[in-house]
């Protein structure tokens, strides 16, 4: 068995969420916090036998890989005047372990 580890934003969790559980996939939820940025992060831990730790991999990569997204800006050009125009950013990605487990037991 193996636990896969995975850190996403908190803007991709529920869409992940849903995708790895309707996949019957077991997970728990934790509410994370990144070191670097101290912004709010969600990481999912994820046990699997190792044999599906791709399609869990797989998920990860449909519902949270790092992709660009054209969202509007607005800037000053003069006092009082703005202008609006498309910025791109980069949103998403995952950040993601694949632990070798050594026991698993439900008590
Ligand atoms: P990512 O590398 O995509 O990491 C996103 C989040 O994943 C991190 O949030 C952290 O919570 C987790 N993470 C990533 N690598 C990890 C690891 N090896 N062990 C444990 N957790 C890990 P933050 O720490 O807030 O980092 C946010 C972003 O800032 C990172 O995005 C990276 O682009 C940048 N970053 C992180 N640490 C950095 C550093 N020491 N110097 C420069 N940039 C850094």
């Amino acid at each position: 068995m193996k636990l896969v580890i995975a850190i996403v934003g908190n803007d991709d969790a529920p869409i992940v969420l849903n995708a790895l559980t309707k996949e019957g996939f077991h997970v728990t939820k934790l509410s994370t916090t990144g070191g670097f940025l101290r912004a709010g992060n969600t990481t999912f831990l994820i046990g699997v036998e190792k044999e599906k730790v791709d399609k869990v991999i797989e998920v990860l990569r449909e519902y949270s890989s790092k992709r660009t997204q054209v969202v509007p800006s607005t800037s000053a050009i003069d006092v009082g005047m703005y202008t609006s125009f498309p910025v791109e950013i980069t949103v998403g990605g995952a950040t993601v372990f694949v632990l070798d487990v050594e026991k698993h037991e439900k008590l």
